[in-house]
């Protein structure tokens, strides 16, 4: 079959469609894969703010202590313990397992907190 102008024409231009259309696709299929997220809670005033987070397992949840003296995030089930946190510091959990987690400071167990884990 001979090969015209025209045809091949055609094939250059449904080439870079296609070339256009992966390239276009490609930032969207990333967007829609499960990314772990990175979340904070702060610990200001001696209360967590938020105190109710929910997060994805998988998810990363960072507690900053923004008061003058240390706190802890001690699940009272059990779960997850980040001992003392000093002022200005902070502490990161990866939230694997799932569940609704209470959690208190130790120091100041008026201060009570809940992360789901969905
Ligand atoms: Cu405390």
């Amino acid at each position: 079959m001979p090969v015209n102008a025209s045809s091949y024409r055609t094939a250059a231009v449904f080439a870079a469609g296609l070339t256009l259309l992966c390239w276009s696709m490609g930032p969207a299929a990333a967007a829609d894969a499960p990314k772990a997220a990175t979340l904070t809670v702060a610990i200001d005033g001696t209360t967590f703010q938020p105190a109710m987070l929910t997060v994805k397992a998988g998810d990363s949840v960072t507690w900053v202590n923004k008061d003058p003296f240390p706190h802890t995030v001690t699940s009272a089930a059990g779960g997850f313990d980040s001992r003392e946190i000093a002022p200005g510091k902070s502490w990161k959990y990866t939230a694997a397992k799932k569940g609704e987690f209470t959690y208190v400071c130790i120091f100041h167990p008026t201060m009570s907190a809940t992360l789901k884990v969905e």
